[in-house]
């Protein structure tokens, strides 16, 4: 049997969603995201996106050209704020990131929009940031891609390796190991932060594929965009206490003080001892 990323509408109980997730390293959601809310977060990230410039292909990139990509997207988009809370998702992270620390937060948060002619990104890992840990890893990550328009094969959709997350350091995917992500816009793609990956070549004449990536690690560990100024404090301060709590501006993180402040000095004026 060829390889294939398991796939589901959104209102599959959360157990067969974890565990189609736990056993293949990724999984497609179908209909998580409304015409609605698509629309309103290209329309959130169009000035930022129309000011970013197309990437010039350098094969020795680590990303491939033709390929435009905005981050800070919590700043951006209040969308997508309400999207990286989806109860899917906070599901999904709670059972895959909760055994290994408790607390989670927002790791990295990028718009990736994958022009015609782009070729097929170098296969990686999330967790590959943190080499501390032999493979396979316990879950560090939780990775999601939220598509803005719909993938295909052909332009652009995510090469996955179903399986990988449970594979040593030196196997390698053979071509008929790797599968593209086939979805249409609203749905999301969630893979594991040990799962082969990368973003797919688009080969078509002219269809821009556009998703948005946001992943999640574990409370204890450093987040790669550093949300902290990816977020003014200013702006932290007015979000609902869960969302500034995922972006990791509470304390507490794993066992202990991990972040400690001194809510005097955040606060500012607003605390007068
Ligand atoms: O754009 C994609 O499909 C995947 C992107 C990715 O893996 C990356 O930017 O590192």
């Amino acid at each position: 049997m060829p390889p294939a990323i398991p796939t589901c509408p959104a209102d599959t109980d959360p157990d067969t969603m974890y565990d189609a997730l736990d056993d293949a390293g990724c999984l497609v959601v179908a209909g998580l995201a409304t015409p609605d809310h698509v629309a309103a977060v290209r329309a959130e990230l169009a000035d930022a996106m129309a000011a970013t410039r197309v990437a010039d292909d350098d094969p020795d990139d680590f990303y491939p050209g033709i390929t435009r990509r905005v981050v800070a997207l919590m700043h951006r988009s209040p969308t997508m704020r309400e999207l990286m809370m989806h109860p899917v998702v906070e599901e999904l992270g709670d059972r895959h990131l909760g055994p290994n620390g408790g607390k989670w937060t927002l790791n990295v948060t990028a718009a990736l929009e994958v022009g015609p002619g782009a070729r097929d990104q170098v296969l990686h890992r999330e967790e590959d940031l943190y080499p501390f840990f032999p493979l396979p890893r316990p879950n560090l990550i939780l990775a999601t891609m939220w598509a803005m328009s719909d993938f295909t094969a052909d332009n652009g959709g995510t090469q996955l390796v179903p399986g990988s997350h449970r594979w040593d350091a030196d196997r390698r995917p053979g071509p008929e190991e790797i599968v593209r992500a086939e979805m249409p816009a609203g749905s999301v793609l969630v893979w594991l932060g040990g799962t082969l990956h990368g973003a797919g070549a688009n080969v078509t004449a002219d269809a821009w594929r556009y998703g948005v990536v946001l992943t999640y690690n574990l409370g204890w560990l450093r987040q790669e965009e550093n949300q902290h100024v990816s977020m003014p404090l200013a702006d932290a301060l007015e979000l609902p206490e869960p969302v500034r709590s995922r972006l990791g501006f509470d304390m507490d993180y794993g066992d202990g003080g991990l972040g400690f402040y001194d809510p005097r000095v955040v606060l500012g004026s607003r605390v007068s001892a």
